[in-house]
Parts: structure tokens; C-alpha cells; sequence
């Protein structure tokens, strides 16, 4: 299957003035280091240290050095290229917690080529739209993982395809290319990219009908990653569990599997979230630090009272991705016996940590400061005013490594930043006198499942496909264990549907699991106004008001 020909250049994404650019060389936080050297760089470094540890694709355990690793990807990446994959094309890359994902994603980083970083929990609906609208050039995925087929998903996505990409198995490849055999290809020299191009499109939690892909740079997520292990105490002794999806943002860089890499640590990947496995590998791997949403913190809480575990080399548990409550935070040090650290972050760059050795008030009540002085955080009433000090309102911020626009996006680019390069998180917040942003809420139209972000408008719009419905809003419900869940409203027409068929065609329609609506409540009609219809804002808000109480 040939690729090649069709693809498209890599649009110009909007880049930092030159002025901000400048300013950040001239701090030393942009450098020339990239994605494409780091592994090499790395293994000089650290040779025979141990950089990975986990289950592969057949389910051996593996474990690999800073040397081995650099090896596997190199000759992934001739592989790689020998199926057409260049500098600037972009790869879907689909792995679940396995050794393939790191050897993978340094493979296309060293083409200079770039991954669009999906997750394993992704279907048809969101993998189609990833290769049409990213032009991809290759799509690699595990053979099967957690009782799903994914050769079956990679099937669906190229039949509906003009132009398919060229499909890479890590397992059993079937009709497809096997990962293993990419590996008989020689090693090919790193190639020369430019540090300030796009390295990777990352996904953003979105709020529109269709997700929206950041384009994040060498230099600017470098230094988020740099800056992110020196704030996290991350050294070549940190051992780190790995148990959120690698390729979210939070795991991928907070410091998370590069933080640790670029420190000569050791990544531990564990191959499912349970708090069983979790206190094992602890145990057995003497891992130093974790990063976890809330949900899966508070499983671990309630965990360990009736776990036998050492856990005692753990030292810092890192929680981030929803709001961690004061009333959980505050458990974490006595009942695990480690440093809590919130981590308030997005994809779209801005990090936040609470630092190691923050006085426990702040470390249990706020979400954090930025990683950095240039980090520029503005809280606005509803009218753009900024609030007085101390005062809660809407979050917009820009600095070295917070994106000026998403790929391939203008019109929502220009409502998501302002003219003046400020991004809207669509976060309430409020800045305490010290310079910590605790987390009050959210304005926009995503609903965030415990840590999981999910676009209202993209789900309505799969409902709305449903000949029976009519309209459908989307809306979160307050949820003790996941913080939220999601609640649609649908107003059909002739026969309703059952609940129960709706998801199932959602489902069917390739929509993650994780968006199908938890509840479905059928309702005659929309609330409307004196003037006729409400906004779908004010629509979303008058129906998520009938949960709070
Ligand atoms: C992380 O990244 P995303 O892109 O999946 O989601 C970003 C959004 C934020 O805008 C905010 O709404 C929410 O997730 N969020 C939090 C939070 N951390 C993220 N809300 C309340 N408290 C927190 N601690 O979620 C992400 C990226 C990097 C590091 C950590 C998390």
C-alpha cells in the first residue's frame, strides 16, 4: 500500500511572535535541543540504565536500557521510512501502556516525522477523524488490548478512507504490517528539524463537534519538560509509575515518561489502572513517584487500608487533570505516606504544580503555580474586565510554552486566543496572594469524567444523526466518584427510542466509550424563552441546574 504523493505539507501553524520568541530564547527556555535528538542524546548519556519497564504487545515482560531503546526506535524509524513515512508527515499512534509505545513514538520523533497522539479508548468515529483531518501517513496500533481488537478498528478507519494510511501492528499484525518486522531495518541517522516546527499534534479536551489537535513544538515542550522534572524532583534515581493512558498529556510530560527520560530515571508502565497492580509494581519496582486523577487516587486510598503492600519507597503521588477534594487531598500524605503534588494542567500548555515543599494547607487546597515567570495568567469578570485581586473569574493565560493556535483551525482560533495571543481555558478560577490558582469551576461546554474531557457539542452532534431524535444536549452531572458524569437530553420525535439503543448507536457509530452518555433523560421539549430559543449555553446550563440540589 503506497502513501505517498497525496500528503499534504504541514500547515503553518500559528507560531509565537518573534518578539515573545526572542524573549524566550534569551531566557534559555527555547533551545535548538529537539524530539529528534533526544533519545539519541539520552542513551549516550545513560547507556546502560534501565529507561523502560513493562509488558509488550504479546504480554512478556520486557525491560529495556536508555542503549535498547535507542536501538528499537531507530530501526523502527528506518522501518517506518521504508514504508514512506517522512520528515513532516504525521503518524496516528494508538498504543496502550505497553514498551512498543515508547520505542514508537522516539521512532517517528527521529524520522522527524509527527505523532498524533490518540488513546487506546478511541474508536472509528474519533481515528478516522484523526487520519482525515491529520493526512496521516501511517497509523500504528496494538493488535488487541483489553478484550478489544484493535486490527478490526484499523480495518473500519482504511475501508472509509480515500487514501488509507500504511497500518502498523504491535502483536499479531494479521493482513497488516507487523511492528517486528520494521525491526530488521538498519538504524538511519537522526534527521535535522527545526526546534521551533510543530514535534507533535497532541489532543485537546475540546468543547466543539469535532476534537481539536495542538500542535506543540521541540523547544516549547522541552522546556515545559525540563522545567516540569526540576520542579518535580525528578532525577536519574526517580522510578515512575506509569498507570494514565502514556500518551495524555499529563503522564506523557508532567514530568511524566519524558521528564523522566530526559533524567535518566526509570518508566515503569503498568497495564491497567487497578490499585492491585499498581501496589505490586510499586513494591516490586521501588517506584518514587505516580501520577494519577482524582478517581484513581481515591481508589488508591481506599485501597491500601486493606493492602499488605510496601509502598514505602513511594514519594511523591502527583493528582491532576479535575479537581482533587480538599477532603481527599488532605488523606494522602498520612494514609499513603508521600508528598501529594496537584498538578492543574492542560494540553494546550499552562502547568501548574503545588511544589514539594509547600506548607500542606496549600499543597491540599490549591491546584498549583505555573512552571514558569513568563507564564502570563489573566482572570477576567464575564464582561473581560479583570477581577480584583483575589477574585474568581475566567482564566486566560500565554507564555513559552502555551500554544497561539490550534492546528488547522482559524475560525476557533480566533474566539479560543485573544487578538492578543491570550488562550481562553474556559476555566473559573481564582489566584490566591501567593500566587497559587485554585480551581471554582468551568465555563465551557466540556464535561470532565474524572479527568477525562468531554465535548458537549461532540456528542449532541452523534445523537442529533439518530432519526428519532430531534435535539440533544449534553450536560454534566455531579458525581461522587468520578466528579462528573454525563447526563444527554434528547427531545425525539415519533417513537422514543430506549436509552439503552441509543447508546448502542452511539456506539456503533464509533464514538470512545468513555463519551457515551452515563444517563439519558427524554424530555418533550427544551426550555425556551419569551424571545423563542435559549441559547445551547444557557440550554445546558438551565438542565445541568436540575442536578444541583
Ligand atoms: C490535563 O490536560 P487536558 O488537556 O486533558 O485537560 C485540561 C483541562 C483544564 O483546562 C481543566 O479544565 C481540567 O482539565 N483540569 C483540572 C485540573 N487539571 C486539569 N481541573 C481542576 N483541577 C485540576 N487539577 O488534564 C492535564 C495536562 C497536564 C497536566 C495535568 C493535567
Amino acid at each position: 500500500m503506497t502513501t505517498g504523493l497525496r500528503r499534504t505539507a504541514l500547515a503553518d501553524t500559528a507560531r509565537h511572535p518573534e518578539e515573545f520568541a526572542e524573549l524566550y530564547r534569551g531566557a534559555g527556555y527555547w533551545t535548538p535541543e529537539t524530539f529528534a535528538q533526544f533519545l539519541p542524546e539520552r542513551a549516550a548519556l545513560f547507556g546502560d540504565r534501565t529507561a523502560v519497564v513493562g509488558l509488550d504487545a504479546r504480554g512478556a515482560q520486557r525491560r529495556l536500557t536508555y542503549r535498547e531503546l535507542d536501538e528499537a526506535a531507530s530501526r523502527i524509524a528506518s522501518g517506518l521510512a521504508a514504508l514512506g513515512v517522512r520528515a513532516g508527515d504525521r503518524v496516528v499512534v494508538q498504543l496502550p501502556n505497553i514498551v512498543e509505545y515508547t520505542e514508537v513514538v522516539f521512532a517517528v520523533f527521529r524520522l522527524g516525522a509527527l505523532p498524533v497522539f490518540a488513546l487506546p479508548a478511541h474508536r472509528s468515529a474519533e481515528i478516522g477523524f484523526f487520519c482525515r483531518f491529520a493526512d496521516a501517513a501511517a497509523y500504528v496500533v496494538a493488535a488487541e488490548n483489553g478484550g478489544f481488537d484493535y486490527r478490526g478498528l484499523a480495518r473500519e478507519v482504511t475501508a472509509a478512507l480515500d487514501v488509507p494510511p500504511a497500518v502498523v501492528i504491535a502483536g499479531d499484525a494479521a493482513e497488516f504490517t507487523a511492528l517486528d518486522a520494521l525491526r530488521a531495518h538498519d538504524p538511519l541517522p537522526t534527521a535535522d528539524v527545526d526546534p521551533e516546527s510543530a514535534a507533535f499534534l497532541q489532543l485537546s479536551g475540546g468543547t466543539t463537534g469535532t476534537p481539536k489537535l495542538i500542535p506543540r513544538t521541540h523547544s516549547d515542550y522541552l522546556y515545559s519538560v525540563r522545567e516540569s522534572a526540576r520542579i518535580c524532583g525528578v532525577d536519574a534515581g526517580t522510578r515512575m509509575l506509569v498507570v494514565l493512558p502514556a500518551a495524555h498529556n499529563f503522564p506523557m510530560s508532567s514530568p511524566g515518561i519524558l521528564g523522566v527520560l530526559h533524567s535518566g530515571g526509570t518508566v515503569v508502565l503498568a497495564p491497567d489502572p487497578s490499585p492491585d497492580t499498581a501496589f505490586s509494581l510499586i513494591e516490586r519496582e521501588a517506584i518514587t513517584m505516580a501520577s494519577l486523577v482524582p478517581p484513581l487516587a481515591m481508589a488508591w486510598l481506599s485501597a491500601r487500608s486493606r493492602s499488605e503492600h510496601d509502598l514505602s519507597s513511594l514519594q511523591v503521588l502527583q493528582v491532576g487533570g479535575a479537581k482533587f477534594p480538599a477532603e481527599a487531598a488532605k488523606r494522602v500524605r498520612p494514609e499513603l505516606g508521600c508528598t501529594l503534588q496537584q498538578v492543574f494542567g492542560m494540553a494546550e500548555g499552562l502547568v501548574n504544580y503545588t511544589r514539594l515543599d509547600d506548607d500542606e494547607d496549600t499543597i491540599v487546597t490549591t491546584q498549583g503555580r505555573p512552571i514558569s515567570v513568563h507564564d502570563e495568567i489573566r482572570v477576567l469578570d464575564d464582561d473581560g474586565a479583570p477581577v480584583p485581586a483575589g477574585g474568581t473569574g475566567h482564566l486566560l493565560t500565554r507564555g513559552p510554552y502555551t500554544i497561539r493556535g490550534y492546528y488547522n483551525a482559524p475560525e476557533h482560533n480566533s474566539t479560543a486566543f485573544t487578538d492578543d495571543g491570550f488562550y481562553r481555558t474556559g476555566d473559573i478560577v481564582r489566584v490566591t496572594e501567593h500566587g497559587y490558582i485554585v480551581v471554582e469551576g468551568r465555563a465551557k461546554d466540556q464535561i470532565n469524567r474524572g479527568g477525562e474531557k468531554i465535548a458537549a457539542e461532540e456528542v449532541e452532534n452523534h445523537l442529533i444523526a439518530h432519526p428519532a431524535v430531534l435535539d440533544a444536549a449534553v450536560v454534566a452531572m455531579p458525581d461522587r466518584y468520578l466528579g462528573e458524569r454525563t447526563c444527554a437530553f434528547v427531545v425525539t420525535e415519533g417513537e422514543a427510542p430506549k436509552a439503552l439503543a441509543l447508546k448502542a448507536f452511539l456506539r456503533e457509530r464509533g464514538l470512545a466509550g468513555y463519551k457515551i452518555p452515563d444517563k439519558v433523560h427524554f424530555v418533550d421539549a427544551f426550555p425556551v424563552t419569551g424571545v423563542g430559543k435559549i441559547s445551547r449555553n444557557e440550554l445546558r446550563h438551565a438542565l445541568a441546574a436540575t442536578f444541583e440540589n
